[in-house]
């Protein structure tokens, strides 16, 4: 187990940013807050920005993140990953391959593995990864690109078949939560529902009541 991981095996909230949904707030804004909320495992997710004002981001994400002892993890870009000093690095389906992935960013970074079926979960199993991702859990809008829920049903062999550590992710809200943490999800992924609110410490100590975690 690689030590960076100790945040994500803690289990509770993953946070991610998405600027388009986050009421007119900065990524850095955002980031900012899911800190304050006491969040510890932030993934800067951002699809649209060259890569000089994503690493402008980041570093001052890596910055903060460090000193608050959060988990830093970034979407899709090994290169912005490895220049920002991040911990880790989300990879998709369809993204660089983790065995090539590993090889470049070396052995203490975190890798995480989008997955949406059962088979996707048993071929992750022979990677050097970290974690998987296992959604989406419901309809999502957040994510474009990605297959149809896969519902409870890739969460529950997930759970009972899978030994790596896993975040459950899409279409999850306050007043499903629950569900998916009933399910057997020790580190739930929510995007718009965290992003979008008013409130983001509010909201995710809210979340954090429904969990049943005060
Ligand atoms: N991967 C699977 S679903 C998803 C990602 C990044 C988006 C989840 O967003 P939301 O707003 O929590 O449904
Ligand atoms: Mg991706």
């Amino acid at each position: 187990m690689r030590s960076k991981m100790e945040n994500f095996l803690a289990g509770g909230i993953y946070g991610l940013t998405a600027a388009e949904y986050s009421l007119g707030r900065s990524n850095t804004e955002v980031v900012d807050l899911l800190i304050a909320a006491g969040i510890k495992v932030i993934q800067y997710r951002e699809k649209y920005k060259k890569a000089g004002a994503m690493f402008e981001e980041c570093r001052y994400i890596r910055e903060r993140t460090r000193l608050a002892g959060v988990t830093f993890i970034v979407n899709d870009f090994v290169d912005l990953a490895l220049a920002a000093g991040a911990d880790g690095v989300h990879l998709g389906q369809e993204d660089l391959p983790p065995q090539e992935v590993r090889k470049l960013v070396g052995n203490d970074m975190l890798i995480g593995l989008s997955t949406h079926s059962p088979e996707q979960a048993d071929a992750a199993a022979k990677l050097d990864i970290d974690y998987i991702g296992v959604g989406p859990i419901f309809p999502t809008q957040t994510k474009t690109d990605v297959c149809a829920a896969v519902g409870f049903a890739y969460l529950d062999y997930v759970v009972h078949q899978s030994k790596l550590p896993f975040v459950a992710i899409g279409g999850i809200k306050e007043d499903n939560v629950l569900s998916v943490s009933h399910r057997g999800a020790r580190m739930i992924a929510m995007v718009t529902e965290i992003v979008g609110a008013a409130d983001i410490v509010n909201k995710v100590a809210q979340i954090r009541r429904n969990l049943g975690n005060h």
